[in-house]
């Protein structure tokens, strides 16, 4: 979408507001004047199935390439074996206040480095790279590196002695191939050797038919060996010159363009079945796009990409910014404004999750599916109690519905492999899993007592689950995981324990997620998040087997456990509390803040309905601060969106927006010039998060109604965007100027009450019939599951908290409607 536009920009500067217009050029693209130095400075393409790094140097092209199950490991689940009596002992020291001797009991019951017979889950590994070395490159001039995020290609284009050379990059989502052409200004001048390398310890390069083959197999790590087979097939086709063979490397010689295929394929089918053919599925998938035309190719890709990215298009205004190198605009956007690059940041998360994450993959990981090692940082495996959550908030809001299948085929793997764990670890129907799991579907306890004593992994993948039910109203997708729903139901009404002070229903052993409320105890009973989860799980229960009309009786008795969870507790530092008993630390900074799980993703606070809690809640993130790890400053974009607080929302951003730091360890995160996220070290999960919020500070659709503009921050006060979802299947364009809604656009796609929160001093006028909302909302998709009423602390100073003046009004909708709304 290149355009040219003109905008109005206020500037907020030393305190006086300023403006100027300019002309720029918004488009979708990462731009660099230098090739890449180091893998954080590399561009990602992927299809969901294959992905790669691209380097782009002019003397030596380098692609990292990954395929999505090349995992070390064999199939099998890690569930500890006669663990059950421990747990119970663990259960009866708590209740006896007994915390360190309980958390002993779980440090040796489940030690920290995995016993002979288990394993704490696998790596994904990376498949190996590819390299293209081009003599007589090295002086080059005139360089350029893209990443056009609107069609999913990376370019590459520089001059040797007055010659242009030029490449396009991209990872097919019309055949499984990752395809690079190459070209010059000058015919005959293409000269290049290409040669491959893999750390894989079991493999082989060779030629073979002018063809590159690196074959190998997945690394053996603890109990399990290494079962994953690999196959990668290089493929050049040439237009003029001359190709030739050594028994590792292919020559190139005085061609006019160069198009080459690269495609890999493994042996798995399934978390328990690894009887595919690697030879069979390269040979097809390189004849495939062998048959087609690089243009027809080029073309099949972007229509597939653009399916999903086009939906969305959103425009925040350009600054002179936008003309400068995407490295830079990340150091300076601190000190500057550059509206777009949020914009782009935007855009970027939305390319990552159509790239690493489409109908029959596996779900995007904590690298999504880029990873350069064999043993990467927290093995780039699925960590569930924030991250691969986190990887799919934007999937429902900004539109890219099916991107978020890949998650659910997950969770059915795992309703399956869970019932091990539930059964064996806890003596409970259903299934559950603990924090973290892997492509085999692991559901055991990863990483010892004191990090992976979770037991609530199934609880918070299964609100994904509801969501998607939520957002597309498809009842025939709440059947075929009606299952998975109800055992996750089903394993808390057998392991919830009665607490011996209040009697409430709780989750213990369990844990804040790997948060500390004593020395080094984290293991306790009933903490805020579990009992939220708890609350969810039990709620979708509910309503699904109403909706579906099944297990009544059973509905009844989850009905009396929801009754008897605790409520939520505001704490002597007016604070949410984070425990069940009242021990938050105000100078607590720890990353995780799990108690606010509540106010998102889930909906159970609300700043109209439980303004206490919204107060509690915000006192909460003031004491924890601002500056974390990358997913930790996501999460808390939307929190502060939910707080209604888009000025302390897009801090946070600016934060995001900071250059990483050179060290890949610690708890600061940022940017790398790439524009992905940094934990530190990369991990995808930021970038997701952060997108999920931008969409949070434009809309919101939960509590009842769909909130427009409820976190615009000052630094945003012009734009637009059109394509965003909300709850009941509705689509909204808006646009806004000087911080007001000036239009808006709701498409309906299934029908029923449309219920809008504006700010009050908007006056909207419509063809549509539209009246001042009251009582509930008669929508089905935006019924709201009553929370108790919350515990206060005698200490506690609660001063009020100020929402902001709304108006909300109603309208029917029908089916594929459309209603639009202006201000006067
Ligand atoms: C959780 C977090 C860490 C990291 C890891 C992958 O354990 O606490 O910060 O993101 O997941």
């Amino acid at each position: 979408m290149l355009k040219i536009i003109q905008h109005k920009i206020f500037l907020l500067a030393c305190g006086t507001l300023i403006s100027f217009s300019t002309f720029a050029q918004q488009n979708l693209k990462l731009t660099y004047n230098r090739p890449a130095e180091n893998w954080n400075e590399a561009l990602p393409i992927g299809n969901g199935k294959l992905g790669a790094m691209v380097f782009g140097g002019a003397a030596q092209e380098h692609l990292q390439l990954n395929e999505e199950t090349i995992w070390a490991g064999e199939p099998g689940n890690n569930v500890p074996k006669n663990t059950f009596d421990s747990i119970q002992k663990v259960r009866r020291l708590i209740n006896e206040g007994q915390f360190e001797k309980a958390q002993d009991l779980t440090n040796t019951t489940y030690p920290r480095t995995a016993p002979k017979d288990l394993n704490y889950g696998m790596p994904y590994q990376t498949m190996g790279d590819l390299f293209l070395d081009f003599k007589g490159h090295e002086n080059f001039k005139n360089y350029i590196r893209t990443l056009d995020i609107e069609k999913a290609i990376s370019t590459v284009s520089y001059q040797v002695n007055g010659v242009t050379f030029k490449r396009e990059i991209f990872s097919s989502f019309a055949d499984n191939v990752i395809m690079i052409k190459l070209s010059s200004s000058n015919k005959g001048s293409l000269n290049f050797t290409l040669n491959a390398s893999t750390p894989h310890k079991i493999n082989s390069i060779f030629t073979e038919k002018n063809q590159l083959v690196i074959s190998g197999t997945s690394g053996s790590v603890d109990n399990k060996i290494g079962k994953i087979n690999f196959k990668t097939v290089t493929i050049p086709v040439l237009k003029g010159g001359k190709l030739t063979s050594t028994k590792d490397q292919l020559n190139i010689s005085g061609a006019d363009e160069v198009v080459i295929y690269v495609s890999i394929a493994t042996n798995f089918k399934k978390y328990n079945d690894l009887s595919g053919n690697p030879d069979a599925r390269v040979s097809e998938y390189l004849k495939s796009a062998l048959n087609k035309k690089y243009d027809a190719e080029l073309k099949a890709h972007i229509e597939k990409y653009q399916k999903y990215f086009k939906r969305v298009n959103l425009d925040f205004g350009t600054s002179k910014q936008a003309q400068k190198t995407t490295d830079v605009r990340i150091k300076e956007f601190g000190n500057s404004q550059d509206p777009d690059l949020v914009a782009l940041y935007f855009q970027f998360g939305r390319y990552l999750l159509i790239s690493s994450s489409q109908q029959g993959t596996q779900p995007a990981n904590l690298q999504g599916i880029w990873n350069y090692q064999l043993n990467p940082s927290w093995d780039s495996k699925y960590t569930v109690n924030i991250n691969t959550e986190m990887n799919y908030w934007p999937a429902e809001n900004t539109n890219l519905s099916e991107m978020h299948e890949p998650l659910f085929d997950m969770i059915q793997d795992l309703s399956i492999t869970g019932q091990e764990s539930a059964k064996e670890m806890y003596h409970a129907r259903g299934w559950n899993m603990h924090h973290n799991t892997d492509l085999w579907r692991i559901t055991g306890i990863v990483d010892g007592g004191f990090y992976g004593m979770w037991p609530m992994g199934g609880a918070w993948l299964t609100q994904h689950v509801w969501n998607h039910y939520l957002y597309t109203g498809d009842k025939e997708f709440l059947k075929k995981n009606y299952e998975a729903l109800k055992g996750c139901a089903l394993f808390y009404l057998d392991v919830l324990q009665q607490d011996p002070s209040k009697k409430y229903l709780v989750v213990s052993p369990s844990m804040s997620p790997e948060n500390k409320y004593f020395k080094n105890v984290s293991i306790t009973a009933g903490t805020t998040m579990d009992n939220q989860l708890v609350f969810d799980v039990f709620n979708n229960f509910i309503n699904a087997s109403k909706i579906l009309n099944q297990d009544q009786n059973l509905s009844n008795e989850v009905k009396n456990a929801l009754s008897k969870l605790p409520p939520m507790q505001i704490g002597q530092h007016a604070q949410l509390q984070e425990w069940l008993t009242d021990m938050d630390k105000t100078d607590d900074k720890h990353r995780h803040i799990s108690h606010l799980y509540g106010l998102f993703p889930s909906g159970q606070i609300s700043p109209f309905r439980n303004p206490d809690l919204t107060e509690a809640a915000k006192n909460s993130m003031i004491y924890r601060g601002d500056k974390s790890t990358g997913w930790s400053m996501g999460w808390k974009v939307n929190w502060w969106a939910r707080l209604l607080d888009g000025n302390r929302a897009f801090k946070l951003i600016s934060d995001q927006l900071t250059p990483a730091p050179m060290e890949n360890k610690g708890q600061s995160g940022g940017t790398y010039p790439n524009l992905l996220d940094a934990h530190p070290p990369f991990q995808i999960d930021g970038n997701f998060g952060c997108t999920s919020g931008i969409a949070e500070m434009l809309l919101q659709s939960y509590d009842g109604y769909i909130y427009i503009l409820p976190a615009l921050p000052d630094a945003l006060p012009n734009g637009s965007v059109k394509g965003l979802k909300a709850r009941g299947g509705f689509e909204i364009d808006m646009d806004w100027k000087n911080s007001k809604l000036t239009k808006l656009i709701v498409k309906s796609t299934l029908g029923g009450n449309a219920r809008i929160r504006v700010a009050k001093d908007i006056h909207l006028k419509s063809k549509t019939n539209f009246a001042s909302a009251k009582g509930e909302n008669t929508n089905e998709y935006y019924q709201i599951n009553p929370i108790k009423k919350p515990l206060v602390s005698e200490k506690a100073h609660l001063k009020t908290i100020a929402v902001p003046e709304t108006q909300v009004f109603d309208f029917k909708t029908e089916k594929n409607g459309t209603y639009q709304f202006t201000s006067y």
